[in-house]
C-alpha cells in the first residue's frame, strides 16, 4: 500500500515537473511587442534620436535632454545609431562613443523607456577599412555612397565582399551583446536596419538592388543575429514616405510577417506644410491598414521639420495628422547644431512643444512608466 502510494506521488511529481518544463518564458521581443500594443491604447509615444547624448547648447552632460529641458520629461522612446560599429570604431558616425550608447540604452530601459536602434553601415565596397576617411560623412565610403549598384549583390553569400560583411555583422553582434542590465537581462530593442529602402539614397536603396537581393540582405542579417541569440530584437521595417507608397509597393520588399514585428514609415517635411500633411495622412492610412491586416504595430519611425522652420509645427502640422491614427510612436531625428528636429529651450517652437506635450494623446516617459 505504502509502495503504491509512493508510486502515485512519484508519478504526480514527474507530471508536474514535466508540465512546468512546457511553460516557455516569453522573450524580451514578445514582451516588448505586448507592451507596445497596450501603450498604443493610451496614445502615441514621443521619441527623439540621441536624446540624452547632446542638444543644441550642451554635449554629454549626465542626465540631460533637450526634450526634458523643454517640457520636464524625457521622451518615451529614444533612438540610437550604430553606424561605425562595423568598422570597429570607438565612436559612431555621429561621434557618439559606443560605450556611452550602451550606458544610455540600459539607463533608458531601466527608467521604463523604449529603445530603438538604427544602423547606417558604411559602403562595404568603397570604404577603406582603417583608412583615412573615417569621420568623413558624404558620400564616399558611407551608407550614402550609391556610386556602385552591386553592393548588396556582392555582400551576399558567394559575393566578392561577403567575408568582409560577415566581419561587419559580427562587430554589430558583439556590440548588441553589451545591451544588458547588470543582472544579465537583455534589453528589448526595436531594431530598424535597411530603412528608407524604397528610395535610392542608401546603398541598399531601391535602384541599387533587386527585390530578391534586398530580401536576401535582410534575411542574412536577421538570421545571423537570430543565430546569435538576440531574441530581444523587435524587427522594424520602414520605407520612406512617398506619394506612390501604396500597399502593393509597401509589400514588395517587405521581409514577411514571420520576420517583422513593427511596420513604419520615415516621413519628413521637406516642402510645404500642405504637401507634407496630405502625404503623411495618405501614407499613415495605408500603413495602419497594413498593420491591422498583418497583426503588426505601426509607427512613424522618423519624422521632423528641419530646424523647426515653422515654430508652430508641433501643434499646427504634426499633431493634427498623427492623432488620427493608431500609431505606437513617432520619433524625431537628432538635435545637431547644424540640423535639428527636436525642441530646445532657447528656440521659438518650445512653447508649442509644451502644448504638444500637454495633449492627452502624447505619451512621454512618465506616461509609460
Ligand atoms: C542623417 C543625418 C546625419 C547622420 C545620420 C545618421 O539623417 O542626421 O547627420 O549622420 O542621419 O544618424
Amino acid at each position: 500500500m505504502m509502495k503504491q502510494y509512493l508510486y502515485i506521488i512519484g508519478v504526480a511529481f514527474m507530471m508536474a515537473a514535466c508540465g512546468q518544463k512546457t511553460v516557455v518564458e516569453k522573450t524580451q521581443r514578445e514582451l516588448l511587442a505586448e507592451r507596445l500594443q497596450t501603450l498604443q491604447q493610451k496614445g502615441y509615444m514621443f521619441g527623439h534620436q540621441d536624446d540624452p547624448m547632446y542638444g543644441l547648447t550642451w554635449a554629454y552632460d549626465k542626465d540631460s535632454s533637450d526634450v526634458k529641458n523643454v517640457c520636464g520629461d524625457y521622451p518615451a522612446v529614444m533612438g540610437f545609431e550604430l553606424g561605425g560599429i562595423e568598422m570597429g570604431d570607438e565612436k559612431s558616425l555621429d561621434s557618439v562613443p559606443f560605450t556611452r550608447i550602451t550606458e544610455e540604452v540600459v539607463a533608458h530601459y531601466e527608467r521604463g523607456g523604449i529603445v530603438t536602434i538604427s544602423w547606417h553601415p558604411r559602403n562595404p565596397l568603397t570604404t577603406i577599412e582603417g583608412g583615412g576617411n573615417a569621420g568623413q560623412k558624404f558620400p564616399q565610403g558611407t551608407a550614402w555612397d550609391t556610386s556602385d549598384s552591386t553592393v548588396v549583390k556582392n555582400i551576399l553569400p558567394q559575393g566578392s565582399h561577403n567575408k568582409l560583411f560577415q566581419t561587419w555583422m559580427q562587430r554589430l553582434s558583439d556590440f548588441l551583446a553589451t545591451l544588458k542590465t547588470a543582472d544579465g537581462k537583455k534589453v528589448p530593442v526595436i531594431f530598424r536596419p535597411w530603412h528608407e529602402n524604397t528610395g535610392s539614397w542608401f546603398w541598399w536603396g531601391e535602384k541599387l538592388c533587386t527585390v530578391e537581393e534586398y530580401k536576401a540582405l535582410w534575411n542574412m542579417l536577421q538570421d545571423k543575429l537570430d543565430a546569435d541569440g538576440f531574441d530581444n530584437l523587435l524587427w522594424a521595417y520602414s520605407p520612406g514616405m512617398a506619394s506612390d507608397l501604396t500597399n502593393e509597393k509597401y509589400l514588395e520588399r517587405y521581409p514577411g510577417d514571420d520576420r517583422i514585428g513593427l511596420v513604419g514609415i520615415d516621413g519628413y517635411q521637406w516642402g510645404t506644410k500642405e504637401d507634407f500633411v496630405s502625404q503623411l495622412d495618405q501614407n499613415l492610412q495605408m500603413l495602419c491598414q497594413f498593420a491591422k491586416e498583418h497583426g503588426k504595430i505601426a509607427a512613424l519611425t522618423e519624422c521632423g521639420l528641419k530646424n523647426l522652420a515653422d515654430s508652430t509645427w508641433w501643434t499646427s502640422t504634426l499633431q493634427p495628422v498623427v492623432q488620427k491614427y493608431p500609431i505606437s510612436y513617432l520619433l524625431v531625428w537628432r538635435n545637431y547644431k547644424e540640423e535639428w528636429f527636436g525642441p530646445s529651450p532657447s528656440k521659438p517652437d518650445a512653447p508649442y512643444f509644451r502644448n504638444f506635450y500637454q495633449s492627452d494623446k502624447t505619451l512621454f516617459l512618465k506616461d509609460i512608466q
